[in-house]
């Protein structure tokens, strides 16, 4: 048995709500790969936003049954799906808890992109109704369920907001001291004051609240990460065949910043930089993503503990920075736009991390994946970029202007 494989005694059977997404599909593999009876539910909302933008994941991906039957035919594991949309069909979502009886839930189901988020008041709503409301119904359907589910959940390095004066944003919980009425001076600790910069980053911080409260009353048992921003497009279990290849966006909604600069440096378009690029940011993997649910998982809370959060990053970088990487890398040219978002020009970040380190995640980091994501991503699907698609149009109010290069 490999170190990663899971013994029976182990074996757990867990929902990936988000199981076609970004981070969801190559997760579900993952978590079915080492063992684990996996079940996706998702409503596939993604694919309609790619229908709704006509824009398209730069990789060919598969439709859910094909890439289910592929997954079945390489490694004769069967992943069940079920198509809800689990913020406003609460009946079927309970269900299918009452039904696969899961040990785990691992939710990714929200609508993620900021940018998505601020485009119109339509957009913003649809943001508010399909996030809260998820997050409301898985709760409510665990406590429903009566079985002792775990729930772990994907959440933001954003609900803290990004300037720390200097300090480590702790993960999660921040250390203060309050004096008493007899002036005793006491220790305490009390959830990182929140601070989002989106729409959708607002949704991840009400998010908090929620899974305070159905900890404290119901004693669910739950873990929030923290996650920055995601690079990277494959792992082990979706370059084992095309059809199991993972999405990766370089739009100007959904494509996060480091994909969309190894994309646009591969296909000619000048690296667009907001502002000064001066923006610290937290990064991860999608490799170490899969693997630090895996250890989520694993190192599951009792039911006497509050809300376990922790910071799911490896590295930072300021956006300036990465740029430059990558035109030292492929040769691309700079494009500083407008900075079509309401965030600081420039700001330090500092964050902990050590608990997912301390549980063993070993980070890939930029120096060892970039160029081979350059080549084995970029370069091979450029054919399929439609540049048109690359700006980022969506802004913050309506005074600002779109991120948008002058291109020859
Ligand atoms: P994604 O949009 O690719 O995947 C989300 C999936 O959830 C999609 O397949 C979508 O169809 C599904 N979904 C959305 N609403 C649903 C609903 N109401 N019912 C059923 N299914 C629904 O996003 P992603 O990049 O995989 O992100 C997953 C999670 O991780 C999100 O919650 C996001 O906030 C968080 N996260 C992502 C990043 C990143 O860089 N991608 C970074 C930090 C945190
Ligand atoms: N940026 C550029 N040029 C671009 C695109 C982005 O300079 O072409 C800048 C943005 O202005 C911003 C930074 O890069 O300062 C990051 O933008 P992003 O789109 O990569 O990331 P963000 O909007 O924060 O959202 C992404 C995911 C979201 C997740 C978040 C983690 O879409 O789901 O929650 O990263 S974090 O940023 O840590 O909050």
């Amino acid at each position: 048995m490999s170190v990663n494989q899971t013994n029976d005694k182990a074996k757990k059977k867990i929902i990936v709500l988000g199981g076609d997404g970004f981070c969801g599909w190559p997760t579900s593999l993952h978590l079915s790969q080492i063992g684990h009876d996996v079940v996706i539910i998702d409503n596939l909302s993604r694919r309609n936003i790619d229908n709704e933008l006509e824009a398209e994941s730069l990789t060919p991906i598969q439709p859910m049954h094909t890439r289910l039957h592929a997954w079945k035919e390489i490694s004769g594991k069967e992943i069940t799906f079920h198509n809800v949309n689990i913020a406003s069909e609460y009946d079927q979502l309970l269900q299918v808890i009452k039904q696969e009886q899961p040990d785990v839930i691992v939710h990714f189901a929200e609508q993620r992109s900021a940018p998505y988020s601020m485009k119109s008041p339509k957009h913003k709503r649809y943001t508010v109704n399909n996030n809260m409301n998820a997050t409301h119904n898985v709760l409510c359907a665990i406590v429903e369920s009566e079985l002792d589910i775990h729930l772990v959940h994907l959440g933001t390095m954003g609900v803290y907001g990004y300037g720390t004066a200097g300090m480590k944003i702790p993960e999660g919980y921040l250390d203060v001291e309050v004096t008493t009425e007899k002036g005793d001076r006491v220790q305490q600790q009390m959830l990182y004051p929140t601070n989002p910069g989106s729409v959708y980053h607002m949704t991840k911080s009400q998010d908090q609240l929620l899974f305070q409260y159905y900890n404290k009353n119901d004693r669910v048992r739950i873990t929030d990460l923290h996650q920055g921003i995601v690079w990277g497009t494959n792992t082990k279990e979706t370059n084992l065949d095309d059809r199991l290849l993972n999405r990766f966006d370089y739009d100007g909604d959904y494509g996060t910043v480091l994909n969309r600069f190894l994309m646009q440096a591969s296909v000619g378009y000048p690296i667009t930089v907001h502002g000064t690029g001066g923006q610290t940011r937290a990064f991860i993997h999608i490799q170490d993503t899969v693997r630090c649910i895996q250890l989520a998982i694993e190192n599951a809370p009792t039911k006497d503990d509050r809300v376990m959060i922790f910071n799911q990053m490896t590295e930072t970088h300021r956006v300036v920075d990465l740029a430059k990487l990558v035109s030292e890398i492929t040769g691309g040219e700079i494009a500083y736009v407008s900075n079509p978002r309401k965030e600081a020009a420039e700001n330090e970040l500092h964050v902990k991390n050590d608990l997912f380190l301390s549980k063993g995640l070993e980070p890939t980091t930029l120096n060892e994946g970039l160029l081979q994501e350059v080549s084995e991503v970029a370069k091979r699907f450029r054919e399929r970029a439609d540049y048109d698609k690359i700006p980022a149009t969506s802004t913050w109010t309506r005074d600002q202007k779109p991120g948008v290069p002058e291109v020859n």
